[in-house]
Formats: C-alpha cells, structure tokens, sequence
C-alpha cells in the first residue's frame, strides 16, 4: 500500500472532514504543537499539503522549511496573509474557497447594515436593560429604503450584496480596482469619492497591502455625521485608530463590523460606544457554508493527489 502524504495542519477544518483528511493522509498538527517552530523544523522535510486559512501567516520562512511541500489547501476565501507569490514561485499551487461562502456573508452585510441604521443591537439592550419599560420609546433611528449603499470591491461578494440593497430598494455605487462597465452600478475612482456620495460604505474587498487602512479620515469624513461604515472584509482595511475617534466624536452614525485588528483581542474602545455594532467574524460562520468550505478543501486536496485538476486555485 502507498504510503499516506504528509499533511501540515497549521488550522484545522470542521470535525466531519478533519476526519476524512486523517483517513486518507498522515497530519501532523502545527496547531496543536507545543513548540511551533521546532516541530517544523521536525517535520518540515516529509510535507508535501499544508491546509490553513488565509487569516495566519504563512511566510517564505515557512515555505523554507517544506522543501517537498506540494500544494497550500486553505479554508478561507481570503488568502492576504498567505506568501501566494513566494509558493507560486516554487510551483505550489493554493487554493481557497470561493462562491460557497457568498450568500451567507452578503447576508450578514445587510444585517449589519439593517443593525447600523435600524439599531436592532440597541433595541435589543434597551429592552433588556429595562430602559423601555422605565424610559419609554427608543428614540427614532433611519431609515434603509432609497439610502445610497457604496460598496468597496465588486467581486463575487461585492455583487451579491449589491442585489441584495436593490431588493430593499437601495441604490448602489461601488468603488474597485477597474470600472466594471457592464454593472449597472455607479463607479468612483476613489474611496473618498464613494463615501462622499454614499449613505453607507461597505467593505468587500480583499485585504493585504493593496488595501490597508484604504479607510483613512478622509473616507470617514466623506461618510459625515449621517453616515455609516459597515466591514464584512478584513481589519486591515479600515485605520481602526481614525475609526474609534470618528465614532468617539460622531462624526459618522455608526459603524457595523464584523472584522478588526488584532482579532480576536480587539481595542476594547469598541465595547464602550452605542454606535458600533460588532460581531465575532462570522461572515461565513454557518454550519452549511463551513462544511462546505472544509469539504473544499478535502476535494482541492484528493484532486492533487490524484492528479487532477484542482477546484478553486488562488
Ligand atoms: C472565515 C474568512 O473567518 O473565508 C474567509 O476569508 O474570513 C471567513 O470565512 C475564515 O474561513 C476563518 O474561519
């Protein structure tokens, strides 16, 4: 019988298909080592997959110690913290796992843009909190319906979250890399400018260098007091510094976010402030798009191994 390829977990997948991974490789568990980068210089030499997810690193220091490594099988359809050039660059593929996740976090975009404007977190503290039976009435908050909805990366993403805004009768404009003349969707060629003409920014693009702290004081300051940040995509994105002191003075409505720096120990300012609705980065975070993200990566994985084409490369 041929022996089982070496499989580096540096984060595992659901239970259902861990299983499947360990009846048809050998894994070793970088998540579970106590000392992580002995135990790669141990096993380094007989891996030939990796699965991980693009939200912890993988460096061309890494890659050094993996001289049989094969293939980069993620869990995540962002890839920002994972060297994808330095793997190409030695001829290993990645993969991620596109399309399944995208009605679920589109979902949560317009649920945070209902919470933001709506105040449905709010509501729910005020009723707990006793303040509807002692105060009376929650003050009015906005409305959604004919609000301009700018979204930041009009990818898969992007333009499902777009349907969904015309649905509840938004308008959409969108800023990104390249005009996409065959969206019937305002562009601005800047982030500032989207802002500028939007009831409410949200965030859909990639994260990495190309897009970090794109949210800058100026894109806040476009938005103004009426306006509200949602961001579905990655911490990075936003200059989460220049945030807290736009929510801290109002000079936006709110802000609405599912993703942060340094998660999940993020700035603790974001606990004190009513206008900040926050949630623990579960875009995709369903039982339905998980399992078909870790069944992604299962099928990516036998396909390479097998010798077929793979699914979803970066
Ligand atoms: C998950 C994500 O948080 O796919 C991504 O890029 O950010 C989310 O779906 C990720 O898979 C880690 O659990």
């Amino acid at each position: 019988m041929a022996t089982k390829p070496d499989i580096l977990v540096i984060i595992p997948i659901r239970p259902a298909q861990m299983q499947m991974l360990q009846d048809s490789y050998t894994l070793h568990r970088y998540d579970q080592a106590e000392d992580r980068d002995a135990f790669l210089t141990e096993v380094g030499d007989k891996i030939r997959g990796v699965v991980t997810m693009g939200i912890s690193p993988f460096t061309e220091d890494m890659l050094d110690h993996l001289p049989r490594l094969e293939i980069v099988a993620l869990g995540s359809v962002g890839y920002d913290t994972i060297d994808v050039e330095a793997c190409n660059a030695r001829g290993i593929p990645v993969t991620n796992t596109p399309d399944v996740l995208t009605n679920d976090v589109a979902d949560l975009a317009m649920a945070l843009t209902f919470d933001s404007f709506r105040g449905y977190s709010r509501g729910e503290r005020y009723v707990r909190q006793g303040r509807w039976r002692d105060e009376g009435s929650m003050a009015p908050t906005t409305s959604v319906t004919g609000k301009t909805m700018g979204i930041v990366g009009l990818g898969r993403i992007g333009k499902a979250i777009a349907r969904r805004a015309e649905a509840f009768e938004m308008k959409v404009a969108y800023h990104g890399r390249r005009e996409q003349s065959e969206m019937p969707y305002a562009f601005f060629d800047t982030p500032a400018a989207l802002a500028a003409e939007s009831d409410v920014v949200v965030l859909a693009c990639p994260g990495g260098d190309e897009t970090r702290g794109l949210v800058n004081r100026e894109v806040l300051d476009g938005l103004g007091a009426d306006g509200h940040l949602v961001n579905i995509s990655r911490g990075s994105v936003v200059n989460e510094p220049e945030l807290l002191k736009a929510l801290q003075n109002n000079r936006i409505a709110g802000a609405a976010l599912d993703v942060f720096d340094n998660e999940p120990k993020i700035n603790e300012a974001f606990f004190t402030l009513d206008n900040v609705v926050l949630q623990p980065h579960v875009g995709s975070a369903t039982q339905e798009t998980r399992g078909a993200m870790a069944q992604l990566v299962v099928d990516n994985l036998a396909a390479h191994f097998s010798g077929k084409p793979l699914l979803t490369p970066v």
